[in-house]
């Protein structure tokens, strides 16, 4: 892997699996030579408190406070917080932890003073001594909505209902039909300034989108006013690597909801969802069978080990990935 001093990497990431990919990439490239992208489509305002969920989970996994086990959130956390909101009969769906409390209050707080989501994200990484870009998409408001079945009678049509992202995720456990999803805001909203700097950098050699849910945590950053268009002419090798294994998503809803869209849940349909933005996919060895159907649309891949699960395997996962991208940059330009 030879990416030379000046030549920079972006990577596109949602939430947990995207952090693990990305801790992998931060141990292998310095601060100059790497930002990460991060959905904000997943915010939202609860109990008067502007929450970044997959902002946060970058700044607690790049800084070692994740909460490995619960896949969100801070370790070592208390949940004194909650059990008053709870006592005071407030809204106890989303729980904030004692801990985690503090980044929404302090986030809130300069939101309100006029501070962009850029610059407190910037902040709060550099007091957690992450030395590394977190870029939120936009600080612009960008709100996904998952279209879903609305229960109804038999004989009655279905209706369409509109869930904010959290109320699907959170509070109906993933359980309702997907249909669809939009992303309010996103026709006003303006890809962040440090984002679009990146990603016009003419020394950018790779863009990967890490293995993310590509709904509900890729789609909103592509979705931004030309920036699908300009990942698309960016001389920088995009690859994607597949969150699906096995025909599983490795976390989250990814594989019920495009069983729910009659998608298959394959990497070949991760790709062919992505199309024509990709120069390279990466899957993991267990779909090997699937190289040869990506190949056949002309699409490179690379078969490895793509489940990320130690720092060690995260780090290999980051190396090859931008091996492969460079190889490619090679053969054509
Ligand atoms: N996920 C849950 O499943 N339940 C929660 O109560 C919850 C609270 C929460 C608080 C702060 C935060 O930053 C994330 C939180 N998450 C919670 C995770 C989060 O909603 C999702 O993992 C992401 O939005 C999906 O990428």
């Amino acid at each position: 892997m030879n990416l030379k001093p000046k030549q920079t990497v972006l990577a596109l990431s949602g939430g947990v699996g995207g952090a693990k990919l990305a801790l992998g990439l931060t141990k292998i490239l310095p601060p100059e030579q790497l930002s990460i992208v991060i959905n904000s489509g997943d915010d939202f305002e609860q109990l008067g408190l502007h929450i970044s969920p997959d902002i946060d989970t970058h700044l607690y996994a790049l800084s070692g406070r994740d909460n490995q086990e619960m896949g969100w959130g801070r370790r070592d956390e208390t949940w004194n917080f909650m059990e008053t909101v709870r006592e005071l009969n407030g809204e106890d769906w989303f729980q904030l932890g004692d801990r985690d409390l503090a980044l929404h209050v302090l986030r809130t707080q300069q939101l309100r003073q006029g501070r962009s989501l850029s610059k407190i994200t910037q902040s709060f990484a550099k007091a957690f001594g992450i030395q590394h870009s977190l870029i939120p998409m936009s600080d612009d408001p960008v709100r996904t909505i998952v279209k879903v079945k609305e229960n109804t009678k038999s004989g009655q049509q279905a209706k369409i209902e509109n869930l904010p992202f959290q109320r699907y995720f959170v509070e109906q456990q993933c359980l309702p039909q997907v249909v669809g999803f939009s992303f309010d805001g996103i026709e006003s909203a303006t890809a962040s300034p440090d984002f679009l700097h990146r990603l016009n950098d003419p020394d950018l050699a790779a863009i990967i989108i890490c293995p993310s849910n590509p709904y509900v945590s890729i789609d909103p950053i592509l979705a931004l006013p030309g920036v699908r268009q300009t990942l698309i002419s960016s001389p920088a090798k995009v690859l994607a690597i597949s969150p699906i294994v096995g025909g599983v998503a490795i976390k989250g809803p990814a594989a019920k909801m495009m069983a729910e869209l009659d998608v298959p849940a394959t990497p070949a349909a991760i790709a062919a969802h992505y199309g024509d933005l990709l120069d390279g996919m990466v899957i993991d060895q267990l779909d090997s069978s699937q190289a040869q159907t990506i190949r056949s649309t002309g699409l490179p891949v690379l078969v490895t080990d793509t489940m990320m699960v130690d720092l060690q395997i995260k780090q290999s996962l980051a190396t090859q990935t931008l091996a492969f991208a460079l190889s490619l940059s090679g053969s054509n330009g």
